[in-house]
């Protein structure tokens, strides 16, 4: 097989890489010193995180001279997010620190008063302002595909400025800012996005390079007609894993996070097991899901270390699944069962290298965010949040919130901070607040899910999974009003969670609250709708949303 060099360089999961160059039929050889470079016939740079955090790493070890000489040797080079930014003079993320310097101009971040930032999804990279593919140059990209891509920095794109320079450029709009997506000149090519999170779209962008097919048209899908520009809603598929009573990984879903078998009398029977983790996963995929998220939901019991069949479940789903995978539960500052004290941001790292794109953090964060308020609202710089967004990025930190509604009959009855709902309480109170709990939703804290997020986006978290447990498993559609709560509270993305039962609640949700992705665990895997359906239903509606491509 064919070989590709790898440079191994910079932390962050770059086993979908790996499994998305072996998809499309290369070898990967990782670069582990300068002195490696010159060996490499095709290189690529992935990145992940901050910009002065990889740049400042590639030339403390050296890199920066033998990828300058490979890249005038005219041997093809590819950078990837952080690896694109990496041609650019320098970003504002790190303005002390520079670039290759290739592209003259420097990264900024997205303006966020009118949307979340970081711009995490499925967007465009267009060749054209016309829709039509006019430069052909660019690996096969086409307007109508969506990529995947996560960043708060972008080249901001001014017609015409890296054309006169010999540049081939795709660009994506987010809100009202053009930036560039991706860029190709001579051997050099460079995405924004992820390639090797973009589903099928992206292992032909992979494969295109790794062949060196540059110039190339695709025929327009017949489907992809009328895509629109901009960042797409996403649609997550959400699988909560426990062991059973025989002790195998199953996938389980509860009611109102109750996970056990009621026969109509009692209730505490088995473990409901809907099918194991790494079909329901790779289903999903194929079914057109944009995301897939794991959560360990009892891990708070075990020891996350010795929780092993979670890694293999992440290694085994990113050889199949290629859009991001999220894992949650049991990170935290603990104790191995030998007594060695293990960090939260040593157990994200052990997912990270397993296939994970994000970790999710459900009960330290709320411990972590009380002791925020504690201190005076100072951070401390210890917690798992802060270490685990300072090595991988904000965008890989998820905070899963449990919250719980608690009826009262004026907000004066509370010293939190409440909302006048349309579903009144069992006495009918007008009014309720969000109760944050841990574990699993079984023990509830004296702290609002308001408090809470705005805590925890202070502290670097890059985006909120919002799960309701009166709603869970109800199969009665999102709760909006929390929903609209929480996105009036923060700038960081928000995954709506809890209670989908049909398409209609999908396009509620996204149609009457500004969420940025919806999830949905039960009706999928009860097989009562299929991701793909959810998608067709959405599209009709003129939601947009990222379309099914095989
Ligand atoms: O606290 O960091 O160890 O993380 C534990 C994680 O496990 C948290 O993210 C918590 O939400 C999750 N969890 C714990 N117990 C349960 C349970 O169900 N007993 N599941 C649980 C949370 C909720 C959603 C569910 C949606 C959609 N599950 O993930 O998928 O509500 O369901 P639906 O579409 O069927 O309504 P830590």
């Amino acid at each position: 097989m064919p070989t590709v060099h790898l440079l191994d360089y910079v932390a962050g999961n770059v086993r979908s890489l790996v499994n998305a160059i072996e998809a499309v039929g290369y070898t990967v050889a990782w670069v582990k010193s300068p002195a490696d470079v010159p060996a490499a016939e095709k290189l690529i740079i992935p990145g992940v995180g901050h910009f002065g955090h990889c740049l400042s790493q590639l030339e403390a070890a050296g890199y920066i001279e033998p990828i300058r000489e490979h890249i005038k040797a005219g041997k093809p080079f590819m950078g990837i997010c952080v690896g694109l930014q990496a041609l650019f003079a320098g970003s504002e993320e790190d303005p002390e620190v520079q670039g290759l310097g290739l592209i003259p101009s420097r990264l900024r971040k997205f303006e966020d008063k009118d949307k979340s930032v970081p711009h995490i999804g499925w967007n465009s990279a267009n060749t054209s302002r016309t829709g039509q593919v006019t430069d052909e140059s660019l690996y096969g990209l086409r307007p109508s595909s969506k990529y995947y891509y996560v960043h708060s920095y972008a080249a901001q794109y001014t017609e015409g400025e890296l054309e006169k320079a010999g540049w081939a450029v795709a660009t994506a709009r987010y809100g009202d800012e053009e930036f560039v997506g991706a860029v190709a000149r001579d051997n050099i090519f460079a995405t924004q996005f992820h390639p090797e999170k973009s589903g099928a779209a992206g292992l032909r962008v992979i494969k295109a390079f790794l062949d060196g097919k540059k110039s190339q048209k695709l025929p327009e899908r017949p489907s992809a007609e009328g895509t629109k520009e901009g960042l797409t809603r996403r649609v997550i598929a959400c699988l909560d894993v426990r062991t059973n009573d025989q002790g195998d990984l199953v996938v389980t879903k509860g009611d109102q996070y109750d996970v056990r078998e009621k026969d109509g009398v009692s209730t505490g029977g088995a473990v409901r097991n809907l099918g194991k983790p790494v079909d329901m996963a790779k289903k999903y995929y194929e079914q057109g899901a944009d995301e897939v998220t794991f959560l360990n939901i009892t891990s708070f019991r075990n020891c996350p270390v010795a929780d092993t069949p979670m890694l293999e479940i992440l290694r085994r789903t990113s050889e199949t699944v290629f859009v991001p995978l999220t894992i949650g539960g049991g990170i935290r500052d603990t104790v191995d069962t030998d007594g060695t004290k293990i960090s939260a941001l040593q157990i994200a790292t052990m997912y990270f290298k397993s296939g994970a794109d994000k970790v999710s953090i459900g009960s330290d964060a709320v411990t972590a965010a009380e002791e925020y308020y504690a201190r005076g609202k100072t951070l401390e710089g210890k917690t798992a949040i802060e270490t685990i967004s300072a090595a991988y990025g904000n965008q890989a930190v998820v905070i899963s919130v449990d919250p719980r509604r608690v009826y009262v009959s004026s907000p004066d009855a509370t010293t939190h901070h409440t909302i006048n709902t349309k579903t009144p309480g069992p006495n009918g109170e007008e009014y309720c607040w969000y109760q944050c709990t841990i574990k699993g939703g079984r023990e509830g804290r004296d702290f609002d899910v308001r408090q809470l997020v705005t805590a925890v986006e202070a502290m670097g978290a890059g985006e909120i999974l919002l799960n309701c447990i009166d709603k869970d498993g109800t199969n009665s559609g999102f709760d909006l009003e929390l929903i609209n709560d929480v996105k009036a509270a923060i700038k960081i993305p928000v995954i709506a969670s809890s209670g989908a039962g049909n398409p209609g609640h999908f396009d509620e949700v996204l149609a009457k609250t500004g969420t940025d992705a919806a999830l949905g665990a039960g009706m999928f895997h009860r097989g009562e709708y299929t991701v793909k359906q959810v998608k067709e239903y959405l599209q009709e509606k003129g939601q947009l949303v990222r379309q099914f491509e095989e």
